[in-house]
């Protein structure tokens, strides 16, 4: 009888086969438990079964991208339980797999991807939590890693945006943003808090850190509060493309934005609730008449092209979830926004 093995990602790494070690060049690549050994519903949970940061080893280093959780749900307006979005996430994400048959690469092989961990968080404070994510993310030791989030509700995007920018070289104007949502997020305050989940880019507009004219607000639907709730985005010149259109054909609409952008450093967030609750239950802010999983993955996979330099996956509420799927379809956005930087 054989030895048994010990299924920890780090131990994991050590039996890894030869073919996982393929890479270009010896260039940066990620070394995945070899599912035939451990299998994907044994062993510690990590993203994707992706190596936690510190098991990264050092030809593997610097990493492409580092997943990090904010379990974070302090700014929500309406249900609250995102804040167990990241776990309910990396469950899912154990069947995540490494080959993209829509960009026709191994990301695996092409790209050093780890989990981080979780961000401390500060369960009772927006600005508290969005200064501790902050400092988490800007701070974060490999300085060429690009940064994804996975929530906790959208008050996060602000922080790692943020650092997002910051760790882009502070582009000047702001970074562009491609932002999928069945809400704008740009409310000024809700019961007095500036810095809950409707207000984000507000602050990010404001603040400087997104440039409005390169931001562009993917699956926007109604009903709202009143027509002013599209005031902002519009006096700023945000690009909308609302709900139905998105659905129609928003890739058309999507690839000439990007085109458009021609290579300036650009952030994805992804608020799972721009899927219909229908595909998406487990979020906080159901809206009904969303896009299909499958719509959702393929306007993500047309921002090719784009210059991503970091995003988020946010608002899964596992609670309200049936069967993992708000949380297995966020575990494939979060990889289909991974793929963006394979694609040159
Ligand atoms: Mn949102």
């Amino acid at each position: 009888m054989s030895k048994p093995r010990v299924s920890s990602p780090a131990s994991a790494q050590r039996v890894s086969s030869a073919k996982n070690r393929r890479g270009r060049g010896g260039g940066a690549r990620t070394i995945l438990p070899d599912p035939r050994i451990s299998p994907r519903f044994a062993g510690l949970v990590t993203f994707g079964r992706y190596p936690r940061f510190e098991d990264v080893s050092p030809e593997n280093r610097p990493v492409d991208w580092a997943v990090f959780g904010v379990p974070f749900d302090g700014g929500v307006t309406y249900r609250p339980g995102a804040r167990f979005g990241p776990r309910a996430i990396r469950e899912e994400s154990q069947y995540l797999k490494r080959y993209s048959l829509a960009h026709n690469v191994d990301v695996c092989e092409r790209l050093s991807l780890c989990d981080a961990g979780d961000a401390p968080v500060a369960p009772y404070d927006c600005e508290a939590n969005a200064k501790r994510v902050y400092e988490f993310a800007r701070g974060f030791e490999d300085r060429r890693a690009r940064l994804l989030a996975l929530g906790g509700d959208h008050s996060i995007a602000y922080a790692c945006i943020r650092a997002a920018h910051e760790r882009a070289g502070s582009p000047k104007g702001g970074l562009a943003f491609l932002h999928f949502d069945s809400h704008l997020d740009t409310v000024d305050a809700v019961w007095g808090e500036k810095w809950g989940h409707a207000s984000p880019f507000r602050r990010a507009i404001e603040e400087g850190i997104v440039n409005p004219r390169r931001m562009i607000s993917v699956g926007i639907k109604g009903p709202l509060n009143s027509a002013d709730d599209l005031a902002f985005a519009r006096d700023h010149g945000v690009t909308i493309i609302p709900g139905e259109e998105a659905a129609r054909n928003g890739e058309r609409g999507l690839r000439a934005f990007v085109r458009k952008l021609g290579g300036a450093p650009a952030y994805v967030s992804f608020d799972i609730d721009c899927v219909d609750p229908a595909f998406a239950p487990g979020t906080g802010t159901p809206s009904v008449g969303g896009l299909t999983s499958a719509q959702a993955l393929e306007l993500v996979r047309s921002c090719a092209g784009a210059n991503v330099v970091g995003g988020d996956v946010v608002e899964v509420l596992p609670d309200r979830d049936h069967a993992g799927i708000t949380a297995l379809l966020a575990a494939h956005i979060a990889f289909e926004i991974i793929c963006l930087t394979t694609v040159s």
